[in-house]
C-alpha cells in the first residue's frame, strides 16, 4: 500500500464519500489539503468570509441531504464560520467543517490562533473532534459523514493539526458511507391507521429534514387518499406543494390566524419530521406542554426528540422518507367524515396568500412585485433569504411548488440569502436562483456577491431597502414607542455596488419599474442586484410603523 500524506488521504476520503464541492477560505494551517485538492475532481469555491463559506456548504446540505463541506483556518477562521455551524444545528442540516489546527507539539501554550474546538463548539455541533494520526483519517471522516446525517442531522467540526496533514501513512480508504435509516414498525403504522380512523378533525404538520422529492410525492398521495389538510412548519414550505388542494399554509412568524386556530381545534395532529419549536409552535402556545391536548402522532428520526417537549399519543422513530414510504400501506376510512375541513382550510390559505388586495404606503408595492414573480418564476426556482421582515413577502406570497426550492434559515440568521444563493447556483447552474435580502441582512454577507461574479453564477438578489433594521424597529415601536434607538441605517447604492463587483445593478423605486428591471437582470447573464427602495412605514403587508407606535402609545395611556 502506498504511503500518502494526511492531506491526500483526507481528500481521497471526500471522493470516496461522493463529495464534488467544497467551500473554503484558505489558511496556512491546511495547505496540504489545498495541495491535494489541486489534482482532485472536486470543485473548490473560494469565498470572502468563512461565514459565507459555511452557509454555502450548509445550503448544499439542505438541497442534497448529504453533508456540505467547508474548509476554514484555525481561530478567527472557524469563529467566523460559526453562524453556518449554528444554522446547521438549528435547521438539522448535515455539514462537516474542517478546521486547520496548530501543530500537535504546541498545544496548550496558546499558540498562534490556538482554540480548543471541543470547548468552543461542544454545544453547537453534533460532534467535535481532532485527528491526531494520519492513519486514522479514513475512520474518523467516515464516522463524521455518518454522524452528520444520522438521526437528526447536524454539523460536525474536525480539527486538522497542520503537522498531521503533512505526515505520511499507509492506510486503506474507507468504504462510502451509508446513511442510517430508521423505519416505522408495522404495529405503529396499524396504530396510526386506527387513530386516523377515529379522528374527527385531523391534520398534518410537516417539518425537519431527511425528506426527498420522492418522500414529498408519497406524502402528497397519502394526503390525497385521506383527504388530509397539510400544513408545514416555519420555513419548511418546500415539503408540500403550495398549489396542491390539500396544502393549508405554514406556521412561522406572523402565521395566518385562521390556520393557527384550525391547528388548535384539531383533535388529531400528525407531526412528521419537525420539532414544533418556539417559532412554529407560536411561542409554545399551539399545544399544551407536556400534554398536548390533542392526539399527537410524532414522527421524528431522532428518538431523543420524541417526548422531549410534547407527550405524543403515538411516537414513531423514523425518518420522514422511510415513514412516507410506509404510508402507502395505510387504508383510509371508507367514508371520510371530516366535513369541509380541508376545503375551508384551503380557502383560508388562498385568501391569506393572495397579494392582490395588499396596499401599502409608498410608490413600490411589494404585493405587486410578488404577484409578478409568481407569474414569472419557474416552479423549480430556488428562493433564498436570511432574516428580517422583508422575508414575510416571500414566505407569505410565494407558492413553493417543489422540493429543493427553499433555502431559509429556521435559526433566523441574517446574512444567509446571498451565500445560500451562491451555493445553490454552484450546484444547479441551470436553475433560476433568487435571493431576497433586507438592507441590513444583505450587508452581513453581501461580499459573497464577489464569489458569484468570480464563478459566473448569475443569481438575482432582491435587496428590499427600508433604511432600517426593520424587524427590530417594529419590536421597538411596540415596546418603547417613539424611542428609536440603534435601528437606523444609512445605505450605499446597492446597484452601483453590484456594478463595482462586475455584476448587473438595477434601482427600483416604483412598482412599474420592477418587471423590466428583473427582465434585464436575467437577460444580463450576470449576477445581479435589484435595489428596491420601499417606504420604512411598510413594516409588514398588514400594518405600518406608525400604526404600531400609535397602538402602543394608546396602550400606555
Ligand atoms: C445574525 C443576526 N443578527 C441580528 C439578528 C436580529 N435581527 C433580526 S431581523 C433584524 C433586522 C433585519 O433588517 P433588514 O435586513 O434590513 O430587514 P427588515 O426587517 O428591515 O426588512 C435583526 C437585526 C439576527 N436575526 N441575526
Ligand atoms: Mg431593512
Amino acid at each position: 500500500m502506498n504511503a500518502r500524506t494526511g492531506g491526500q488521504i483526507l481528500v481521497d476520503q471526500l471522493l470516496v464519500h461522493g463529495v464534488r464541492h467544497v467551500f473554503c477560505v484558505p489558511g496556512e494551517s491546511y495547505l496540504a489539503v489545498l495541495d491535494a485538492l489541486h489534482d482532485a475532481s472536486i470543485d473548490i469555491t473560494v469565498c470572502r468570509q468563512e461565514g459565507g463559506a459555511a452557509m454555502m456548504a450548509e445550503a448544499h446540505g439542505k438541497l442534497t441531504g448529504r453533508p456540505g463541506i467547508c474548509f476554514v483556518t484555525r481561530g478567527p477562521g472557524v469563529t467566523n464560520a460559526s453562524p453556518g455551524i449554528h444554522i446547521a444545528k438549528q435547521d438539522s442540516t448535515p455539514l462537516i467543517v474542517f478546521v486547520g489546527q496548530i501543530e500537535r507539539g504546541m498545544r496548550e501554550r496558546e499558540a498562534f490562533q490556538e482554540l480548543d474546538y471541543r470547548a468552543v463548539f461542544g454545544s453547537m455541533a453534533k460532534w467535535v473532534t481532532e485527528i491526531d494520526d494520519a492513519a486514522r483519517i479514513p475512520e474518523i471522516v467516515a464516522r463524521a459523514f455518518r454522524v452528520a446525517t444520522a438521526g437528526r442531522p447536524g454539523p460536525v467540526v474536525i480539527a486538522l493539526p497542520e503537522d498531521m496533514l503533512v505526515e505520511t501513512a499507509a492506510v486503506a480508504d474507507a468504504l462510502p458511507y451509508e446513511p442510517v435509516e430508521t423505519h416505522p414498525a408495522l404495529a405503529q403504522m396499524a396504530e396510526l391507521q386506527k387513530l386516523l380512523w377515529a379522528a374527527k378533525a385531523p391534520l398534518a404538520i410537516l417539518g425537519g429534514t431527511r425528506w426527498s422529492e420522492k418522500a414529498v410525492e408519497r406524502f402528497v398521495r397519502f394526503a390525497e387518499r385521506f383527504d388530509l389538510p397539510v400544513a408545514v412548519s416555519f420555513r419548511r414550505q418546500m415539503l408540500f406543494p403550495a398549489d396542491h388542494p390539500n396544502y393549508i399554509g405554514d406556521i412561522g412568524f406572523g402565521a395566518n390566524p385562521a390556520l393557527v386556530a384550525r391547528i388548535k381545534a384539531a383533535d388529531t395532529v400528525l407531526l412528521v419530521g419537525g420539532r414544533l419549536s418556539e417559532v412554529p409552535s407560536q411561542s409554545y402556545s399551539l399545544f399544551g406542554i407536556p400534554e398536548p391536548g390533542c392526539t399527537l402522532v410524532h414522527v421524528h428520526p431522532d428518538s431523543g426528540e420524541l417526548g422531549r417537549v410534547y407527550r405524543p399519543a403515538l411516537a414513531i422513530n423514523a425518518s420522514p422518507s422511510a415513514f412516507s414510504a410506509a404510508l402507502e400501506g395505510l387504508q383510509p376510512p371508507k367514508a371520510i367524515g371530516w366535513g369541509g375541513n380541508r376545503e375551508e382550510a384551503r380557502a383560508a390559505y388562498l385568501a391569506w396568500s393572495d397579494p392582490a388586495p395588499v396596499r401599502t404606503p409608498g410608490t413600490l408595492q411589494m404585493g405587486e412585485v410578488m404577484a409578478y414573480l409568481e407569474e414569472k418564476l419557474p416552479a423549480d426556482a430556488i428562493m433564498c433569504n436570511g432574516a428580517g421582515n422583508y422575508a414575510i413577502w416571500l414566505h407569505r406570497f410565494h407558492r413553493f411548488r417543489r422540493f429543493g426550492t427553499q433555502l431559509a434559515p429556521t435559526s433566523g440568521s441574517m446574512g444567509y440569502g446571498v451565500p445560500a444563493a451562491v451555493g445553490a447556483k454552484r450546484l444547479h447552474p441551470e436553475r433560476t436562483v433568487v435571493a431576497f435580502a433586507g438592507d441590513g441582512c444583505f450587508l452581513m454577507n453581501g461580499q459573497e456577491f464577489a464569489t458569484a461574479v468570480q464563478y459566473d453564477l448569475p443569481i438575482v438578489v432582491i435587496v428590499v431597502d427600508n433604511g432600517i433594521y426593520g424587524t427590530i424597529r417594529m419590536h421597538q415601536e411596540r415596546e418603547y414607542p417613539g424611542r428609536v434607538s440603534g435601528t437606523m441605517l444609512k445605505n450605499p447604492d446597492f446597484a452601483a455596488y453590484a456594478r463595482a463587483f462586475g455584476g448587473h445593478g438595477e434601482r427600483v423605486e416604483r412598482t412599474e419599474e420592477f418587471a423590466p428591471a428583473f427582465e434585464r437582470a436575467l437577460a444580463s447573464g450576470k449576477p445581479a442586484i435589484i435595489h428596491c427602495l420601499i417606504d420604512p412605514e411598510v413594516i409588514t403587508p398588514a400594518t405600518t410603523l406608525s400604526a404600531i407606535r400609535e397602538k402602543a402609545l394608546k396602550a400606555k395611556q
